[in-house]
């Protein structure tokens, strides 16, 4: 017999190599196209395939399956919009364009800054206020938005591409407005091809002052962590952040997670609250010692600190990041540290219960991965039905990790309650997010108030995640849009 020389064994393994990359370099990319679809409405159940042009006007919903047509009751998302008020106007500009961002490590990028800042700058506002941003884009041709991140605002202000507006193109505006209505820590981000555009630099700070505060502090400071072209910063600097601060003086320190990962915070030199999270006041929180907590994309913590009577406080990020406050000598790291848990922390408030209530819908969403894809349900982005709720229900959603990592899960437009983890009802403080940290294998149910009728996206805040398809729509029944995602359009919101 026969036997096969070396090189002949060797062909036939490379060519069961090429076989299986061509395979895997296929899947890849169809895979990556059903994140690029034709022409799909978000607003409808199913997307319209780009061919026929027929659209489904019936949507299967509620708990006793009924069926309504859209145009009973219809109202366009682009009409729903801030009603006329005599609340104090604030008025901001914000251009973006492409620029060459010099580094403070040396280094030069290619950036879209918002008046040529990544971070853009930042917005204070007060609570009560009247918003009026005016978008202008320069010369960035994929057409850009703002997405006001945590902000519960009319649909049509949300800035998401395809869905509450058209990208902006290089020489038109567009002008957002709404009433600050929640005072707190939140930030701003383009919504079009999002993966893209916020790693290029088109982020910023969002501060809403409240009008009475519930703790007392002789100031604040906000730092904000982004990944930048593949480069962490904090407040754009690769060093960190210095922030002046005199010894015992009392500090409101917002921190905005802007990038895709978890970012655990450790915080050496001075005990400290955790006041709120994603800009909502956490309820009797206690002071924390040798405790290390986990920030994930998207979301905002504020901690509440004395400074010591002499020497620093130094925050670190597990990026390497850190922020130095006050001056004098640098306390003694530490290597032994807790992990805080949002879910026994402060205290329980009558005014929001976490258990007996009762619900009109409950949806399971199961965050996951599937080859290439990430998904919900096992579907990816416009084939993942869209829940569709009614104005006045209650909605339960118990969102499930699955795997595939952190799933940072964000809902626009709404303030949503946890009710447990893991099976567990929460039991300390009320918990209100706009964004839900989950790790795999856990589970956490949350309640949802549908009282901000239109045409809400929900996705994973690592926005690559979003880009490979674990983003989908929380849509209120009758709530229809003119516009449209997809190549035919360029409106790409989470590519
Ligand atoms: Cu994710």
């Amino acid at each position: 017999m026969r036997r096969m020389t070396w090189k002949g064994k060797a062909g036939i393994a490379g060519l069961g190599m090429a076989i299986l990359l061509g395979a895997v370099i296929g899947t890849y990319f169809w895979q990556m196209r059903m994140q690029k679809p034709f022409d799909v409405n978000m607003a409808a159940m199913h997307h319209t395939g780009g061919m026929d042009g027929h659209e489904h006007g019936m949507h299967e919903h509620g708990e006793h399956g009924v069926r309504t047509a859209d145009s009973q009751a219809s109202r366009s998302c682009e009409a729903i919009m801030a009603k006329a008020g005599k609340e104090p106007v604030r008025e901001v500009q914000l251009t973006v364009a492409q620029q060459e961002t010099k580094l403070d490590n040396g280094q030069t990028k290619q950036t879209w800054t918002f008046n040529g800042l990544t971070p853009g700058p930042e917005i204070r506002v007060t609570e009560g206020d009247r918003v009026r941003i005016v978008l202008k884009n320069a010369d960035i041709k994929e057409g850009v938005t703002v997405h006001w991140h945590g902000i519960v605002l009319p649909c049509s202000q949300d800035g998401v591409a395809g869905v509450t507006q058209e990208a902006v193109k290089p020489g038109e505006r567009f002008t957002y407005e709404f009433i600050a209505n929640h005072p707190g820590t939140y930030w701003y981000h383009s919504h079009q091809a999002s993966s893209v555009q916020v790693e290029k630099g088109l982020l910023g700070k969002l501060i809403i002052e409240p009008l009475t505060n519930g703790f007392d502090y002789d100031q604040e400071e906000t730092i904000l962590i982004q990944q930048l072209n593949g480069t962490m910063l904090m407040n754009g600097s690769t060093k960190g952040a210095n922030i002046e601060a005199s010894p015992g003086q009392m500090v409101r320190l917002r921190m905005i997670n802007a990038a895709n990962e978890t970012e655990t915070i450790r915080v050496n030199g001075a005990a400290y609250r955790i006041i709120a999270m994603d800009g909502h006041d956490l309820h009797e929180p206690e002071m924390l010692e040798n405790y290390q907590f986990q920030v994930a994309a998207g979301q905002r913590y504020d901690l509440l600190l004395q400074m010591p009577r002499q020497g620093k406080v130094i925050v670190e990020s597990g990026s390497g990041l850190r922020a130095a406050l006050g001056s004098g000598s640098e306390p003694q790291p530490r290597s032994d540290y807790t992990l805080f848990s949002w879910t026994d922390y402060g205290t329980p408030d009558p005014r929001a219960p976490v258990e007996n209530l009762t619900f009109d819908q409950s949806q399971t969403l199961e965050l996951g991965q599937t080859l290439f894809i990430k998904s919900i349900n096992g579907k990816s982005f416009h084939e993942i039905p869209s829940i569709v709720v009614k104005e006045g229900q209650r909605v339960k959603l118990a969102i499930a990790n699955n795997g595939g990592g952190d799933h940072p899960f964000h809902l626009h437009g709404h303030i949503f309650q946890v009710l447990s983890r893991n099976g567990q009802p929460l039991s300390g403080s009320p918990v209100f997010l706009d964004t839900l940290a989950t790790q795999e294998g856990e589970t956490y149910e949350v309640y949802v108030k549908a009282d901000n009728p239109g045409l809400w996206m929900m996705h994973c805040h690592n926005l690559m995640h979003a880009s490979m398809g674990m983003s989908m729509m929380f849509n209120y029944e009758g709530v229809s849009t003119p516009y449209r995602v997809g190549t035919k359009s360029g409106n790409l919101p989470d590519l």
